[in-house]
């Protein structure tokens, strides 16, 4: 079939944050234009949008952490800063032209299958009729509050570090901080000088490396600028030495495992010299259970005079404070909830039904699975961008959702030549696709005890176990044998 007689389809892409704008770019590069994109939010740039916490930063390497094709010269930091990566979605969405097709402060409440069709409706009361969904809805969105007794009778100022209320000035005020996760760190790095007390209350210590946090200069930066192809042997640079050390070491590569053990274990051994806050400190599950922790702030901040490392553990929360295990009361002006998120919801809370009228709901209900993180089978021409299993462990998401991307728009063109009306995985190769990542997981050290957000309900963790290079290779081709053929 030639080019011109290709079908052109209709693509409706919920959510403008990176995987959204990048999709939209890549469906217009592909020569399909009849496409909207459905963002809930005012602004686009998604979990950078979102989380604007003092300390805000990437802890992937800046150099990788941008598209393929088009690289920034301007970071100003190895690990950029959360409002200078937003600035950049707003740049690239700009100069493709994808803001223009972007539907902004209208979210998406219904998505239903109809006749081979997607037939929606939006907040802002529209119907839209297309042949391809693509959930673009990121996985750390929905803030995760944790369940303590009292919280809702605090009378301090609360709130979650992903909705930060920067009309509140810490300056000279007691602190309290829920959560010693990454956000956590980054959190306490930068606010620890200025609070009048800060009070940590952490309930699993976790294990952080240091990796230097290098300035760029204006030299490194005109060095890069116009030069497509510098920027781009960085981020492979980077991308390598990721895949090499992390990517092996979390699926069970012993060498590389025992290397990071090795940096994490003598991080904290130089960093904290006190015994007692450093045994406070120490985990007690292998390195890598859970996200490992990039940060170079955090221990030097937890040492300062004014801070308290409490590990008693929560009690109740009371209208002045946190009362822990042993009965003390913490009296905090403010208390930040640096509790992490839920990320199984993906593009939940919303009225999505698939063929035959079947919710995501019903079919989540038991367990959240896909096949090849990006079909869901019964739910015909929908993808899903960063859906479950999807390797997120310490490398670019962003390198993720290409792969991703270019996966979904091969399986589109089988559409577009009139070779499937309707690319639907089957129940049965999803199946098999989750029992192959269940013999992987048993390897990697994700199952190593802890808990983490990697995890689902029943402890199976919602990650690739095997090697980057293999999911790569995965999702180089569609198998249109695990594809229902046309009634
Ligand atoms: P995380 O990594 O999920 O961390 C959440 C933190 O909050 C973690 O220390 C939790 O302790 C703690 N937490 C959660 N609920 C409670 C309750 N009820 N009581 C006490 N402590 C609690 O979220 P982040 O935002 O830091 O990072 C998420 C990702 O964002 C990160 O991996 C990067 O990819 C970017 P726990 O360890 O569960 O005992």
């Amino acid at each position: 079939m030639s080019a011109n007689t290709l079908r052109n389809p209709s693509v409706a892409i919920i959510g403008a944050g990176m995987t959204g704008i990048l999709a939209a770019i890549k469906l217009r590069e592909a020569g399909i234009d009849d496409i909207v994109v459905l963002e809930k939010a005012d602004e686009l740039g998604g979990t950078w949008r979102e989380n604007t916490y003092p300390g805000v930063a990437c802890d992937v390497p800046s150099h990788m952490y941008t598209y393929s094709f088009r690289g920034n010269p301007e970071w100003s930091h190895r690990f950029a800063r959360g409002a200078e990566i937003h600035t950049y979605f707003k740049q690239v969405a700009q100069e493709y032209g994808v803001d223009q097709q972007i539907r902004f402060g209208e979210a998406l409440e219904r998505c239903h299958h109809v006749d081979g069709q997607w037939q929606l409706h939006t907040s802002k009361g529209a119907e839209l009729t297309v042949d391809f969904v693509v959930a673009a809805t990121g996985i750390l969105h929905h803030p995760a509050y944790p369940d303590i007794e009292g919280l809702d009778r605090y009378q301090g100022e609360m709130w979650h570090t992903a909705r930060w209320n920067h009309d509140v000035d810490l300056a000279g005020k007691r602190v309290g901080i829920i959560g010693t996760g990454s956000t956590a760190c980054q959190v306490i790095g930068n606010i620890a000088e200025r609070c009048g007390q800060l009070t940590i209350f952490q309930r699993t210590p976790q294990w952080i490396v240091d990796v230097p946090d290098q300035q760029y200069t204006e030299k490194d930066k005109a060095g890069l600028r116009g030069r497509q192809d510098k920027l781009s042997a960085l981020s492979r640079r980077y991308a390598m030495a990721l895949r090499n050390t992390f990517s092996k070491a979390v699926t069970g590569k012993k060498i590389p495992l025992a290397l990071m053990s090795w940096a994490a274990k003598r991080n904290l051994r130089k960093s904290v010299r006190d015994p007692e806050l450093r045994a406070k400190l120490t985990p007690d599950y292998p390195v890598g259970c859970k996200r490992l922790i990039i940060n170079s702030t955090f221990y030097e901040a937890v040492q300062r005079d004014n801070v308290l490392l409490e590990t008693a553990g929560i009690e109740r929360i009371e209208e002045g404070g946190v009362v822990t295990a042993d009965g003390q009361l913490h009296e905090v002006d403010v208390l930040i909830l640096a509790t992490g998120f839920s990320p199984f919801n993906f593009m939940r809370p919303m009225d999505l039904r698939g063929r035959d009228g079947v919710s995501i709901d019903q079919v989540w209900e038991r367990k959240v699975q896909a096949y090849r993180s990006v079909c869901l089978p019964g739910f015909p021409n929908f993808f899903l961008m960063l859906g479950p299993n999807t390797p997120i462990g310490n490398y670019s998401v962003i390198a993720m959702s290409e792969v991703q991307t270019n996966y979904v728009l091969k399986l589109i063109d089988q559409w577009r030549a009139g070779k499937l009306d309707q690319v639907e995985a089957t129940e049965e190769a999803k199946q098999r696709f989750n029992d192959y990542l269940r013999e992987g997981m048993g390897n990697t050290v994700w199952v190593g005890g802890c808990q983490s957000w990697y995890l689902d309900a029943d402890g199976d963790p919602a990650m690739w176990p095997y090697s980057w290079k293999q999911w790569v290779k995965e999702l180089e081709e569609p198998d249109l044998d695990d594809f229902r053929k046309a009634a």
